[in-house]
C-alpha cells in the first residue's frame, strides 16, 4: 500500500488494513461499538481540503481499497438501540446501529459492497437516488433475487454523480425500514464545489411506535408514531453539532422514516439549501429559510455561517415530533380545574394525575414516577430549567473558538444578555401599565 491510498484510507481502516484485518472483522469492530461517536472514525479528507462528513451518534463505514476499488461490508442485523436513557428497543439495522454507517466516497470511485442478511426474512440493498446500472438498484423482485438469511449478495457500481444519498432495504419494506434498516449515502465532488466548509454533519430524520414497555418498535404503525430520532436517538441523548461562529456549516438531512415529513427548523441563523438527493441546487435558486421541509424519501442539504454565538435549538417544527411517548387518547383539558376531578381519580387510580391546568410544560419538573423501559414527557435538566422537549431536537452549539469540552458544557451568556423578571418599578420607568401586568388576568 503506497502512502496515498493510506491518506486516502484514513487511519483506523487502513491501520487495520495493515493488520490484515478483513472487511468483516472490520464491519464487527464496528458492530461492537454502535454508538461510538464519527469523530473518532479517520474517514478519508474529500477532494479540495473539504473535511470528512460527521454523523453524530453514528459512524462512517470504513473501506479497504483492493485493486483500486473500495470495498466495504454492511451487515444487516437486529441492533438494540438506545433511543434516549431509560428507552432501548431491538431494531433492525446495519453493523450494529439504526441508521447504519454513513457511507462516504468520491465522485468517479468504484465500489463494491457486500451485503450479509443476518435477519431472519431475506433483505435487499437500494442506493436511493443514485444513478446507477439497473440491476444494481436493489429492489427485490424487479431487479435482483432478495439475499436470504444467512447469505452474502455483492453490488458493485461506479459513483456517477456527487451527491447526498441513501440506502435502504427494498423487500418487505413497510417493516424493514420502519425496523430502521437505513442509512446516508455521501458522495463528494471530484473537484470542490462552492466555498469551503468547516463541518459537514449528516442527519437521518426516523419516527417510530414503541408502545410503552415495549421491547420492540411496531412496523405496522401508519401515525400515532412516538419516538422522533435524528441519527437515531431523541434528545436529550442526540449529540450537540459543535461549530465556529463565523464558520461555513453543511447539514446533509435525510429522511426514511415511515410516513412523516419533518420541518427542520434552526434558531438564531438562515440558511440556503444548496443541494437535494436529485443534485445541486443552483445559487440562482437558492432562497434564505429558517425551516427546510425534508419529506419522507429525501435528501435536503443546507449551508450557513452561523453570526451568533449561542446554544441554539434544531428540531422538528411539528410539536409532536418534539415531544416523547405519550397517549394521544386524551381529552384536552387546558383551562378546566382538574383539581376535583383529581381528588375523585386517585380513589381509584393513586398514581393519577390529570393534565391540562398547565398544559405540559411543567411535566419535567413534577418527578412523576413513569413505567420501565420509556422516556414519557420527563424532559431533561437545561441551564436554566427543565427543557420540555425530546424527540426531534437536537443543539447548535455556536462558539468562538469550538473545543471538545463545548458538546458537554452550557453557553456562557455575556452579561446582561439574558432575559429578567420585570418589576413594577421598570415597567412604570418605561410607561407600562402595571394594572395590565402579569396579574391581570385574575381581577
Ligand atoms: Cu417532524
Amino acid at each position: 500500500m503506497d502512502r496515498r491510498s493510506f491518506i486516502q484510507l484514513g487511519g483506523i481502516a487502513a491501520a487495520a488494513a495493515l493488520a490484515g484485518k478483513s472487511t468483516e472483522a472490520l464491519a464487527q469492530d464496528q458492530a461492537a461499538s454502535p454508538n461510538r461517536p464519527a469523530r473518532n472514525v479517520a474517514s478519508p479528507p474529500a477532494p479540495g481540503g473539504q473535511p470528512a462528513v460527521v454523523t453524530p451518534n453514528g459512524s462512517t463505514l470504513p473501506w479497504r481499497v483492493v485493486n483500486g476499488v473500495k470495498v466495504g461490508h454492511l451487515i444487516a442485523q437486529e441492533v438494540d438501540n438506545e433511543f434516549a436513557p431509560g428507552l432501548r428497543a431491538r431494531c433492525w439495522g446495519y453493523n450494529g446501529g439504526t441508521p447504519g454507517p454513513t457511507l462516504e466516497a468520491v465522485e468517479g470511485d468504484r465500489v463494491r459492497i457486500y451485503v450479509t442478511n443476518r435477519l431472519p426474512e431475506p433483505t435487499t440493498v437500494h442506493w436511493h437516488g443514485m444513478i446507477l446500472p439497473n440491476g444494481m438498484d436493489g429492489v427485490a423482485g424487479l431487479n435482483q433475487r432478495p439475499i436470504p438469511p444467512g447469505e452474502t449478495y455483492v453490488y458493485e457500481f461506479d459513483l456517477r454523480h456527487a451527491g447526498t444519498f441513501m440506502y435502504h432495504s427494498h423487500f418487505d419494506e413497510m417493516t424493514q425500514i420502519a425496523l430502521g434498516m437505513v442509512g446516508m449515502f455521501v458522495v463528494h465532488p471530484r473537484a470542490a464545489r462552492g466555498p469551503r466548509v468547516a463541518h459537514d454533519f449528516v442527519l437521518m430524520a426516523h419516527e417510530w411506535k414503541i408502545d410503552i414497555g415495549a421491547s420492540r418498535p411496531d412496523p405496522l404503525a401508519m401515525n400515532d408514531f412516538n419516538v422522533l430520532t435524528f441519527n437515531g436517538k431523541s434528545f436529550p441523548a442526540t449529540e450537540p453539532l459543535v461549530v465556529g461562529r463565523g464558520q461555513r456549516v453543511r447539514i446533509r438531512l435525510g429522511n426514511l422514516g415511515p410516513m412523516d415529513h419533518h420541518p427542520i427548523h434552526i434558531h438564531g441563523l438562515n440558511f440556503k439549501v444548496t443541494a437535494t438527493d436529485g443534485g445541486y441546487v443552483p445559487e440562482s435558486a437558492q432562497s434564505p429559510q429558517t425551516t427546510v421541509l425534508v419529506p419522507v424519501g429525501s435528501t435536503r442539504v443546507i449551508e450557513f455561517v452561523p453570526e451568533e454565538a449561542g446554544d441554539w435549538a434544531m428540531h422538528c417544527h411539528m410539536t409532536h415530533h418534539i415531544m416523547t411517548q405519550m397517549g394521544h387518547r386524551m381529552t384536552p383539558l387546558v383551562g378546566a380545574d382538574t383539581r376535583r376531578l383529581d381528588q375523585r381519580l386517585t380513589r381509584v387510580l393513586p398514581a393519577a394525575m390529570t393534565m391540562g391546568q398547565t398544559g405540559m410544560g411543567t411535566m419535567g419538573a413534577m418527578q412523576m414516577p413513569i413505567p420501565e423501559n420509556s422516556v414519557a414527557m420527563r424532559g431533561s435538566p437545561g441551564p436554566f430549567s427543565t427543557i420540555d422537549m425530546g424527540g426531534m431536537f437536537t443543539v447548535l452549539k455556536v462558539r468562538e473558538r469550538p473545543t471538545a469540552e463545548d458538546a458537554a458544557t452550557w453557553y456562557t451568556y455575556p452579561p446582561g444578555t439574558t432575559v429578567e423578571r420585570a418589576d413594577a418599578q421598570r415597567m412604570q420607568a418605561d410607561g407600562i401599565d402595571t394594572a395590565l401586568g402579569p396579574d391581570a388576568g385574575e381581577r
